[in-house]
């Protein structure tokens, strides 16, 4: 039977009436003042907490009305099933590759997650990682910190920026949020996606090789899933060639990652600037040793105001299911 949850003062003791807020399961720990925000509202369990997270969520399991999970972690299809009252899953992140939505789906479950409000930053990083690359910033530093500016004179020259044909693979709003961007730097701008978008005056490719064959630098803002999974693989390595450079803001599973790390050793792409890979955080080895990458930790929507946004967008979604609104932002 259910153990009616009564309400708690600060300190813990039971103030005899039962805790009308709604229980969210919480899989992972969101910011300190998201907790603290969302618990304002509803009953946060703690997954992450739990010693055994299956005892744990059977104990809730009648009362548990929404799972708040995030891009990373996402959730199973067994944690779902396991929660035979759950009327909505929001998860923190706009990659849904972690959602196992064809179990919401059976189960008539809607997913929200966090597109739009993250693109801009996630944008600014794969521009900030060309530019890194194309001009040289790590071999820069270092000709500074060796004393080699001192000793030597001038670093060699480096190749030019702005007015290169850029080839988007993923024109969602990642994607857009970086043509926008790449316009101001007088780019020529091509893009693959599933159906050319009308609204957009840059060249559409149907086929992500012949993006690569077109452009000298890829950036892939592709959402992840079934049907991206290492769609950017040796071919199109192949014909990016050794003056092309790439960027992945993405998912590490985009990419098939040994022939990216072969090209990047013998040279049959110049140069790549990365903030995803198959496994983070130990990602392969290789990467370390090489001198023409610039790695950063899956971090492109990492500024304090994207987050921010993302969380009171998961916040403001649950408040939509919970007072009878629409959804803001659903995936299914
Ligand atoms: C975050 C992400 O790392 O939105 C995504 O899909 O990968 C990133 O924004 C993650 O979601 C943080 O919760």
């Amino acid at each position: 039977m259910d153990t009616v949850v009564e309400a708690q003062t600060p300190n813990g003791q039971n103030v005899g009436s039962p805790d009308p807020r709604p229980e969210i399961l919480m899989v992972r720990p969101y910011a300190q003042w998201a907790i603290d925000m969302l618990a304002a509202t509803y009953q946060i369990h703690r997954l992450w907490e739990a010693p055994d997270p299956a005892a744990f969520v059977a104990e809730r399991a009648s009362r548990v009305r929404a799972i708040a999970t995030d891009a990373i972690i996402g959730f199973k299809a067994d944690l779902i099933d396991a929660l035979p009252n759950l009327e909505v899953i929001c998860s923190n992140g706009a990659g849904t590759d972690s959602l196992d939505l064809e179990a919401a789906k059976r189960r008539g479950i809607p997913v929200t997650n966090t597109p739009g409000v993250l693109a801009g930053d996630v944008a600014d990083l794969a521009v900030a990682l060309a530019i890194s690359v194309i001009r040289r910033m790590r071999a820069a530093d270092a000709y500074i910190r060796s004393g080699e500016w001192s000793r030597h004179g001038t670093m060699e020259f480096v190749p030019r920026f702005f007015g290169r044909r850029v080839g988007i693979a993923g024109l969602g709003h990642i994607g857009r949020a970086v043509a926008k961007r790449l316009s101001g730097f007088d780019a020529e701008i091509g893009y693959f996606d599933i159906a050319a978008r009308p609204d957009v005056p840059y060249t559409f490719f149907d086929n992500l090789v012949a993006l690569a064959n077109w452009c000298n630098l890829l950036i892939v803002t592709l959402s992840s899933g079934p049907s991206t999974q290492k769609i950017v693989n040796a071919p199109v390595f192949e014909v990016l060639g050794p003056d092309g450079y790439f960027v992945n803001v993405s998912r590490g599973f985009i990419v098939d990652e040994p022939p990216l790390l072969d090209a990047l050793e013998n040279h049959r792409i110049a140069r790549a600037g990365l903030d995803v890979f198959w496994n983070e955080p130990k990602i392969d080895a290789r990467f370390l040793a090489l001198d023409n990458v610039v790695l950063y930790p899956h971090h492109g929507s990492g500024t304090a105001e994207a987050r921010k946004a993302m969380l009171e967008l998961v916040r403001d979604n649950l408040a939509a299911h919970f007072s009878g609104r629409p959804l803001l932002t659903p995936v299914v």
